[in-house]
């Protein structure tokens, strides 16, 4: 059976600036938390490699853009980096960030591969976090001037722009899970620093419109659909509770303007509402997105709590919930994620029906593996069949969800070239086109990036 897809649908891939531009102490780039944290501690996280040693975009762009149109990409989504562009966060813009991302621009509209451009991707600039990072109102105002200066440097050569990638991972991994500098397990700043990134996102939708730049402002959000072990009432009760924290929170502000009434009472009834300022609701309401882009890996599944943890412990969302490790479930057999396809078509059809059917894209979506090298053959291409399985299952889904209505434009996979990744380096290896690290950054397109090029050829896959 073929599966179709429609016209000018979306083919590509995301990265990251952190994650591929390497250079992180040239072209006049200032310091991020990433940067600082290797420095500080470089075998907390990240095996001894850190940001400076990435696929080097920096240098390569020009053979990588290339890559892009090799694999059948028609847009790539990559991300600004802020304190590339503005070392202090909130100074004196880098000239030579400025050619840079102008070069990059130039060099993928020329080979039609329309970019995609992010403002945030996990990476405070180092100043800013001096100053409280997103529980601070000041980086507010600074992220707001950041994103004016990116539209207005860059507006005239990209038309979809998105305010941040992921914005509850820094909140949950900088506030409540210790994962990203400066890794604290603190409620009231977690729910701070969430309220200021939807605000920032909120304002610089804002600028976006009053200056008419050409195009779309999107967000791109991670949904993982919270599954009950049960029918029970509490467990679904848990369910819906790991909903709002981990979903809900950022998309009902994002797509409809307003925060969940359920999750706004929560956070009252538990003292943890955070400081909102005359005229900031509204802004959040007048502001919502053109475009949604969804990036899905597994799904979460939870059942009603068990023991009643210790009260005097910091408070965590699992505090309304447990994670349920339901037996017989699919895993990554290369690494421990959960995979389940119908979790996309869930998300589809939950967007369609309770999110005004908001034009979206998957925007990330894949499978890590460890030690890919073990899939070599003679020929040194890595036999990703397992991948293919992956994408094509997922695939599947999201054609059924087409064809019931959903208003689906596109499938950007993670990622690209294998890359570097904030808490393991290069453990886990994601790419259409694997890198060697110590034969001088040579890539090799993977079967699975020889695969994606005829899918996108064909605009559907057999
Ligand atoms: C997403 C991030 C990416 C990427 C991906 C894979 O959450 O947007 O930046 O890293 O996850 O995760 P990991 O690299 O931890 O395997």
């Amino acid at each position: 059976k073929f599966y179709p897809f429609p016209t000018d649908f979306w083919w590509g891939s995301a990265s990251s600036a952190t994650q591929m531009e390497g250079a992180s102490t040239q072209g006049g780039k200032g310091e991020n938390i990433w940067d600082y944290w290797f420095q500080e501690e470089p075998n907390r996280f990240f095996n001894g490699v850190g940001p400076g040693n990435t696929s080097n975009f920096y240098e390569q762009y020009k053979e990588d853009i290339s890559l892009m149109k090799e694999l059948g990409h028609n847009s790539f989504r990559l991300s600004i980096s802020w304190s590339r562009l503005i070392p202090t966060g909130d100074g004196e813009v880098n000239e030579e960030a400025v050619t840079f991302y102008k070069n990059v621009l130039n060099e993928m509209i020329s080979q039609d591969v329309e970019p995609f451009v992010n403002l945030y991707h996990f990476d405070m600039p180092m100043a800013m976090q001096r100053i409280g990072g997103w529980e601070s109102r000041e980086v507010v105002q600074a992220y707001v001037r950041y994103a004016s200066i990116c539209f207005e440097l860059f507006g005239d050569l990209a038309s979809k722009w998105f305010t941040h990638n992921e914005p509850v991972v820094p909140v949950e991994q900088q506030y409540l899970y210790g994962n990203h500098y400066p890794a604290e397990c603190d409620f009231k700043k977690a729910v701070q620093a969430g309220f200021h990134s939807v605000l920032a996102g909120a304002k610089a939708v804002k600028v976006f419109k009053e200056k008419g730049y050409k195009g779309e402002i999107g967000v791109i959000l991670n949904l993982t659909p919270s599954y009950p072990r049960s029918n029970h009432p509490e467990d679904l009760k848990a369910g819906n509770m790991a909903d709002l924290f981990f979903n809900r929170s950022f998309l009902d502000p994002f797509v409809k303007g307003e925060f969940p009434s359920e999750l706004v009472d929560v956070l009252k009834t538990e003292g943890f509402m955070p400081e909102i300022q005359e005229g900031d609701l509204d802004i959040i309401a007048n502001n919502t997105v053109d475009l949604l882009g969804v990036n899905y890996y597994q799904p979460r599944r939870v059942k009603a709590k068990e023991n009643m943890p210790n009260p005097n412990a910091p408070f965590l969302p699992e505090r309304y919930f447990d994670h349920y490790e339901m037996p017989g479930r699919k895993m990554n057999p290369y690494r421990g994620w959960e995979i389940y396809e119908k979790g996309i078509y869930d998300i589809l059809v939950n967007v369609k029906e309770n999110y005004g059917n908001i034009p979206c894209f998957i925007s990330e979506n894949g499978m890590g593996v460890e030690n890919e090298d073990r899939f070599l053959n003679s020929e040194g291409q890595v036999q990703d069949d397992y991948r293919i399985e992956f994408y094509k299952n997922h695939l599947k889904w999201m054609h059924k969800a087409i064809e019931e209505g959903a208003n689906l434009k596109g499938y950007h996979v993670w990622t690209f070239i294998d890359n570097w990744s904030w808490l393991n380096a290069y453990k886990n290896r994601y790419g259409l086109i694997s890198l060697d690290l110590d034969n001088g950054f040579k890539r090799t397109i993977k079967k699975s990036g020889e695969w994606y090029k005829e899918l996108s050829i064909q605009n559907g896959f057999y």
